[in-house]
């Protein structure tokens, strides 16, 4: 790349440099002024695979920057995922283990004066989030601290029939839903969130989109009413031999097994993708607003969701389960400075996004269980961590994933170890067991790790801060 190209890329503290180089006596308010802005995407209940299905996000935000295909969600459900992106904490520091009531959980656990948006606003950002806040929010009049533009969905978030919604918390709102973009969940957010960044393009911004969608029940845009008809998940349901001898009890009783039942989990995956399409819109709304303003050179990108879900992989449906399906998010990041068409491997999680994010804005990053992932988007192989927790104690399991180099066999070992509270554990090496159908302790890696695992997720579940990070290294 050339001169120029480099700077461009290089971003907010380079772009500074430049206009300083060219115009001396441009200097500190200029670099301020130019500081980066950041949206960050988030949807709701969507399997990491079909970002396959999102063009435009595949073309704008995959082919110009970097795709992690080892990125995993905190907690493997809305509510306490979203605590965990909010506050960069494991859902056993902040209490949060249940969707059921989960706006209260996050405001009486006191963690909110430290969110994301809060800790931004704290460095001048005018923060923004349009979309599905967290579950159970029905309070109109109050708005997240930190954030000064607010378009939440109030409950009931599955109407069929009306869009409940508090605008900058000035009570409680509604607007007929139907299969036009002025009815469509995910369009109308999108709208609001364009209105933001086109309103702000002097300042340095935070936006968070937040649609509610591909969640259940699915209401898509009517251009994708008939779209999908006869697709199906890339993993086939069910398993070899029906044989879930391998897994806990629980997922034992929770398999359904029946013609119909795979018949529904096909309908509901069909529907997810239909509104994963919306979804690709809304990001196309924005990009499209961001390059009319001349912003999109100077704003960080980060696209994820709260948590996956099952369509028949195992005969599970819905989620909280700590397979892949559900655990997996997608994870793309395009922004100044980070390399095109790349793609990490690093082991990275929803409780980075805010150590990141502050790093990147200069904003306090203290007090928080994630680490910064900035050198791994300055270079996709620069390490994170070899050990990461994924926990739902809420349903009776944690995990710990590793990802370790083994330099006999000038590769890694990559395992998944799950805890059942009863004391059921299962194993999976994504070697030979992508699919993971065979849990248990039945390969010589698993064997020669079993005790590590154990003891690492241990400590891992207790562990906060400076101490947890230490436990994600050898
Ligand atoms: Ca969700
Ligand atoms: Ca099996
Ligand atoms: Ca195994």
């Amino acid at each position: 790349m050339n001169r120029a190209e480099f700077l461009r890329r290089a971003g907010a503290g380079a772009a500074g440099l430049a206009l300083a180089a060219s115009a001396p006596r441009r200097t500190a308010a200029t670099a301020q002024a130019r500081r980066p802005n950041i949206l960050l995407i988030m949807t709701d209940d969507q399997p990491h695979y079909t970002i396959e299905n999102m063009t435009f996000l595949q073309r704008r935000l995959i082919a110009a920057g970097t795709r992690f295909d080892n990125a995993y969600v905190a907690t493997p459900v809305c509510g306490p995922a979203r605590g965990s992106v909010l506050t960069g904490k494991w859902s056993h520091n902040t209490g949060l283990e249940s969707t059921d009531g989960a706006w209260r959980d996050l405001v009486d656990s006191g963690e909110l004066v430290g969110n994301v948006a809060a800790r931004l606003k704290a460095v001048g950002y005018s923060c923004h989030l349009t979309g599905k806040f967290t579950n159970d929010l029905t309070n109109d009049d109050w708005v997240c601290p930190g954030f000064d533009s607010w378009w939440a969905q109030l409950e009931d978030l599955n109407d069929p029939d009306f869009l409940y919604f508090s605008e900058g918390g000035a009570g409680r709102r509604e607007m007929p839903r139907n299969s036009t973009e002025a009815g469509n969940e995910t369009m109308v957010a999108a709208k609001y969130t364009e209105d933001f960044v086109r309103s702000r393009k002097d300042t340095p911004w935070f936006a968070c989109f937040w649609p509610h969608a591909p969640h259940g029940p699915y209401y898509p845009l009517g251009r994708y009413a008939e779209a999908h008809k006869d697709d199906k998940p890339p993993t086939p349901f069910g398993e070899p031999e029906r044989d879930l001898s391998d897994k806990a009890p629980l997922v034992r009783q929770s398999a359904r097994f029946s013609p119909a039942a795979e018949e529904e989990m096909m309908q509901e995956y069909r529907g997810k993708l239909r509104e994963v399409e919306e979804v690709d819109d809304g990001v196309k709304r924005l990009v499209t607003a961001l390059e009319e303003t001349d912003q999109l050179g100077h704003t960080w990108i980060f696209f994820i969701t709260d948590n996956g879900y099952q369509h028949g992989e195992h005969y599970l449906d819905k989620k909280l389960w700590p397979y892949e399906e559900s655990c997996r998010t997608p994870l793309v990041v395009r922004g100044p400075g980070v390399p095109a068409g790349s793609v990490s491997k690093q082991l990275v999680s929803q409780i980075d996004l805010l150590p990141t994010i502050c790093e990147i804005a200069g904003a306090d990053a203290s007090g928080v269980d994630g680490r910064s992932i900035l050198p791994t988007l300055r270079d996709p192989g620069a390490p994170t961590r070899e050990f990461l927790l994924i926990e739902a104690e809420g349903r009776g399991w944690s995990s710990v994933r590793m990802r370790r180099r083994n330099r006999a066999r000038t590769g890694y070992d990559n395992l998944l170890f799950v805890k059942w509270r009863d004391g059921f554990e299962e194993v999976y090496d994504y070697d030979d067991d992508p699919r993971m159908y065979e849990g248990h302790f039945d390969t010589p890696r698993e064997q020669r790790h079993a005790d590590v695992l154990r003891e690492r997720l241990d400590a891992m579940r207790a562990a906060a801060g400076d101490a947890y990070r230490a436990l994600e290294r050898s």
